[in-house]
Formats: C-alpha cells, structure tokens, sequence
C-alpha cells in the first residue's frame, strides 16, 4: 500500500546521500521532496509540513553535517520520524479471545483488498495462525477466481459458494456467514473475508456490508486505501 511513497521516499533519500558532501541546502531540498512525496500520498498537508520541518530541524540541529556519515544519519531521522508520523508501535490487529477471528477487508474498488487479504492470510500464517480466507466479492466472477489463485499460492483455503455450474452465488451475507461456520468446523482459528469495492453513497453496498458484518461478527474491520 505504501510502496508508491516509500520508492519516492528512498529517491530523495538516495539522490541527498549520493552527493558527496550535504550541505544545509540540499537538506531544505530533499525535505521539500518528501513533503511533496507525503502530499502526493494524501497525506494531510500540516503533518506533510511538519513531517519535513521536524527532520529538517533535527538533520541540521544534531551537528550531522560534520558527521562521519551524515547520509546514514540522515536515513534514520527520516526512520525515526516516520515510525512516529506513523503511530510509533505499528497497531495489533484485533483478533479477539474466541477464535476463530473474524477479520473484515473494506476499502473502494481496486484499493488492493484482495491483494491485502493474501498477504495478511500469509502474515497471520507465519505468526503461528491457521488462516482462511472467504470471497465475498461476488458480483465479478474474477474476484473470486483471483483470490481462489493467491489462496493456493499461500496454501490458504478460500471459501467461496459456486453453483454446479460454476457461477458464483451473489449473496456476499451468505459467504461470510458460511466462511465462519467452516472455520469452526476445520478449525481454522482465523477468517478474512475479502469483501467487493464500495462507496458509501452505494446505499445498496452499504446495506450489504452491514449484513456481512452482523453475520460474521468481525473482532477487525480494516480499510485499506491507495497510497
Ligand atoms: N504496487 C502495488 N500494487 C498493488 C498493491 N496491492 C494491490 N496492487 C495491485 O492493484 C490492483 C488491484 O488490487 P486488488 O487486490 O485486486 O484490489 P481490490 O479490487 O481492492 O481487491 C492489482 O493489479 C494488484 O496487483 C500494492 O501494495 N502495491
Ligand atoms: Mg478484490
């Protein structure tokens, strides 16, 4: 989700600590850059602002210049800075204290929620969890196809309700209350229910997702966004 920034990010960073010696004024520079990569990202423009000031201010306050190394000192106030813009301890996912979890993916169309699901299907699984995941996506045949494909690739399952003539049932509730009461039975200990785009001025879509979340009582619901 963040890479966009953190490539545009590492730009600046690479293109301040490849010049052989920093000067106050490449510093301004770069600082300038990354406010312009934070706003880019929708980053909100006073903590872009005071994102850059605080590095700036700590790059030439802290006699970093003179240092041995000022590229590398530099790279770890942006570190530093950014580890607190960004919440100090990264959050816990909520998984609650009776499994199996219920985590619910949200966000707009094309945010990377599939995406997100495998990847939080393979994190959870090397922290010890027995994920699966389930396709609530059902309005693009695709959907379910492309989360099947990376459930296979994490060795995840993935629940999905297809007829028998493999057209997928359009009823999202439905999967999710399924997905859960599978987990129950196989023991799977945690259920990420990847769920379709939507806006909240699709007062249909709302509908839905509220029906999603009162059936499968999530411990989580996480939005993920564009950067
Ligand atoms: N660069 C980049 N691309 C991503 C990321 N997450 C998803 N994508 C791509 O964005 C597109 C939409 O992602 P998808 O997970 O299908 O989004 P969804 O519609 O919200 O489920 C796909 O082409 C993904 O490969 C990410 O973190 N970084
Ligand atoms: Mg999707």
């Amino acid at each position: 989700m963040f890479e966009n920034l953190s490539q545009r990010l590492e730009g600046v960073i690479k293109d301040l600590t490849g010049r052989g010696r920093i000067t106050e004024a490449n510093v301004a520079e770069s600082m300038r850059g990354i406010r312009r990569a934070l706003l880019e990202a929708d980053v909100n423009y006073q903590i872009a602002r005071t994102f850059a000031n605080s590095v700036q201010e700590r790059a030439l306050g802290e006699r970093v210049l003179r240092s041995v190394e000022p590229g590398q000192m530099i790279v770890k106030i942006v570190y530093d800075e950014l580890v607190q813009l960004l919440g100090g301890d990264a959050a816990e996912i909520n998984l609650g204290s009776n499994p199996p979890a219920v985590i619910l993916i949200a966000g707009l169309q094309g945010s990377g929620k599939t995406t997100f699901s495998a990847k939080l299907a393979l994190h959870l699984k090397s922290r010890g969890r027995v994920p699966m995941l389930a396709a609530a996506d059902v309005y693009r045949p695709a959907a379910v196809d492309q989360l099947n494909r990376l459930g296979e690739e994490a060795d995840v399952p993935v629940y999905s309700i297809t007829a028998d003539d493999g057209t997928v049932l359009q009823d999202a509730p439905r999967v999710a209350q399924e997905a859960v009461a599978y987990a129950r039975k196989q023991a799977r200990d945690t259920v990420i229910i990847d769920t379709a785009g939507r806006m909240h001025v699709d007062a249909r879509m709302m509908d839905e997702v509220e029906e999603i979340k009162r059936l499968s009582q999530p411990s989580e619901i996480l939005f993920v966004v564009d950067s």
